[in-house]
Order: C-alpha cells, then structure tokens, then sequence
C-alpha cells in the first residue's frame, strides 16, 4: 500500500515553512517554478492584505527531486517568509538576553480566531504563539506540496481546477465549469467564471473593507478526469467523501462542505438528484447529469469530482468586536492584527492543494506504484476493464 503524506511547520514570522512530502512515486518531472505558480496564485485575489505586498514566495526544492525528477525519496520543501526581516527577534528559537527585548505578551483575544482556545489549550501567556501557527500564511507550504500531487495526478489525465462561486451575499450564476473556463477564471481577481458576479463581489469587499469588516464565501473544487474505482463503500471511513471532507476541513475558516447537488439534493425528490446510466460503447457507462459530483456508494466513478467548501468571514476586523483581557478578565475590544478583508480566491487555490493531494493518496492507495510508470500502468489497466464489462 503506498501513501502518500505529508507534514509541515513554521510560522507566519518565522524564518520560514518548511514541508515534508512522503510517498511520491519515483520519476515525476517536478520543478521549482511549476510550484511557484501556484505560491503565486495563492498569494492573489481581490481583498488580499499587505503582507502579500512583502512577500513574493518562492519554494526551494531540498530534497526528494535530482535533474527534475522525483527519486522516491521524502520531498523537502521550504517557502522563506521576507516579512521575517520585520519582526527581529520576536520569532526567534532562543530567548533574548535581555528581558527589555522580550516582545510585549498579546493577552486579547479575537473572537472567532484560534486565539482563546489555543492559549487556554497550550497554557500560553502570549497569544503571540497561536497567531503564527493559526495564520493562514501556513498554507503557502500546502500549496508547495499540492503542487506535486497535481503534477502526479495529471500523469493519469486528471487536473484539479477551482473557481469562487460566492462571496458574501453575492453568487456567481449557477453554471457548470468546464476545462476550457480555466484561463478566464485566473484571469480574473476574484476567480470567478461570471464577469458580472466577480463585479459585485468586488463591491461587497470595498464595503466590508471601508465598514472594516470581512467577507467569506463559497469555493467550488473540480478533479477531472480522476480515475474511477477509487474508495470504497465496505466500511464509511474507506468512502472517497470521506478522504475529501477530511482534506476540506484541514482548510482555516472552512465550516461547510458539499459534492455534487450537495444540500440541494436534500429539497429535491429522487427523480432529480439520481444521474440516469447510459452505455456507449466508445466511452462504457456514462451519466446525463453529475449531480453525484463524481462519487458514488464512495466510490469514484470517473466522472468530475465536484466539491463545494464554505469559509466564514476571516476572524480579524478592523471594526473591534467584544473580547475580554486575558491578563485583568476586564471587557476590552479585540485588537487589530494585519490580515485579509476576503481570501476566498486564495482559499480556492488552497483547497485546490489539500484535494489534490488527498485524491493523489487514495489513488495511490488503490492503485499503488513505486514508480509513475507503475502507477500510470495500474490506472490504464483499471480504465480498461471498466471498457470492457
Ligand atoms: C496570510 C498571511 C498572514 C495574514 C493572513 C494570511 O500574514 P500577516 O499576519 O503577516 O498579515 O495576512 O492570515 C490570516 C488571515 C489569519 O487569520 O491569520 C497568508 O499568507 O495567507
């Protein structure tokens, strides 16, 4: 059984986010500026902060890749954090000489964060210590190792793809997303597929972010071309939703996720959420609809895998919420901590990673593969046989 996994550290201040990838096969072109660009798309999208200004990330491949090639062996990646030249000795591993050099302690809280639950969990003093693991800037080392795990699967024909479907109370026309969408979808600052949604979206993030307010929203997840037979119903934790769901709610501030119809599905009778079989003997079973999103009794069925996750509103305002001191217990407003008034199109290219890369894993699980030959192999051989009954 081959699993792929993966493991990262550092904060958001820090020198910088190093990650650990575990289980690739041997022989996939991998390269530094193919993950740049997803770090780059990452690091995008209207209602972005300041800090994407300082930095312009960068992964460096230390180990696991020779002459472009993955060796089978564990995949280091590091991505160094420029704004660390700001912050001194505040992230620094020893404690500083002097006790007039120790950074002030944070001791508010801001509700919705990681904050409180972090410090009362770990016994902290300085909230300091949740912000940097907590801060979404964690997400850029995910971003490195999903990038491998799309170059993988796009070895079996399958790209993972992403587009913002809501923000706020705005919502793009309901329209399916094909491949060729692709490049309108980068193309715009939202990351959204319908022009005229994308501008008032665009809208609400001026207003939350004169009101100093945030915004969250819907991001949609699309794997095409994933291979079919992968998951199973014998036992619900072996289900391909259940990998997936898991994978969404690695994310920061996810709270909601759905495949296919998804709630929807839960209004409607069964005459108009079941796919109806068809047979072509070029193609084998095929379905009229993907209402399924692409998974059925928790197995792929080779159709689009479509996935839908909702993320609240960052937890950072500009405008203070009620929060209490966590040094006197008295009532004080939340502080303000540099941040985002909306990320929902960097939360796609997030969700985009993680998906990735449970979707690699299942499919490695199933098909295993030392090698990507072996892999690829595995898949084309299942492929067939499903041509064939
Ligand atoms: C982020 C980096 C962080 C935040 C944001 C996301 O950088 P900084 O704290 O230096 O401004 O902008 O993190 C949060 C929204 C959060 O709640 O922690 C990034 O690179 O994605």
């Amino acid at each position: 059984m081959t699993r792929l996994r993966f493991l990262t550290a550092g904060e958001s201040h820090g020198r910088r986010l190093t990650a650990v990838l575990e289980g690739c096969p041997a022989g996939l072109a991998v390269s530094a500026a193919r993950i740049d660009e997803d770090l780059a798309r990452r690091q995008g999208g209207y209602g972005r902060g300041a800090r994407q200004a300082i930095e312009s990330d960068h992964v460096e491949i230390e180990g696991g890749v020779r002459y472009g090639r993955t060796t089978g062996a564990p995949i280091a990646l590091t991505v160094a954090n420029r704004d660390a030249a700001n912050w001194g000795d505040v992230l620094s591993a020893e404690a500083p000489q002097e006790a007039s050099s120790v950074a002030e302690p944070v001791r508010i809280p801001r509700p919705g964060h990681a904050d409180l639950a972090g410090a009362l969990l770990y016994d902290l003093d300085d909230i300091r210590d949740v912000i940097e693991r907590a801060s979404a800037r964690e997400t850029a080392a995910r971003v490195a190792c999903g990038a491998v795990a799309k170059l993988l699967l796009e070895t079996v024909g399958c790209r993972v793809v992403s587009h913002v479907v809501a923000v706020g109370a705005e919502r793009a026309a309901a329209a399916p997303l094909s491949l060729e969408d692709v490049a309108r979808v980068e193309a715009d600052p939202l990351r959204c597929a319908d022009a005229a949604a994308s501008a008032r979206m665009r809208a609400a993030v001026d207003a939350a972010q004169e009101a100093g307010d945030t915004l969250g929203g819907v991001v949609e997840v699309l794997a095409f071309g994933y291979p079919p037979g992968v998951g199973t119903y014998v036992q619900g934790d072996r289900r391909l939703e259940s990998a997936l769901a898991a994978a969404v709610f690695t994310v920061p501030a996810i709270k909601g996720v759905e495949f296919g119809l998804g709630f929807a599905a839960a209004g409607l009778p069964g005459s108009q959420v079941h796919d109806a079989l068809e047979y072509e003997t070029q193609l084998g079973y095929t379905r009229r609809t993907g209402n399924a999103g692409g998974i059925e009794g928790g197995i792929s069925s080779g159709d689009t895998i479509v996935v839908r996750a909702a993320m609240k509103p960052i937890a950072t305002l500009r405008s203070p919420l009620p929060s209490v001191d966590m040094g006197t217990h008295l009532a004080v407003e939340s502080r303000f901590e540099r941040s985002d008034v909306c990320a929902v199109p960097a939360a796609g290219v997030v969700l985009e990673a993680v998906l990735a890369l449970a979707l690699a894993d299942a499919a490695l699980e199933r098909f295993g593969g030392a090698t990507v030959a072996e892999f690829r192999a595995a898949v084309d051989a299942y492929r067939a046989h499903c041509l064939s009954r």
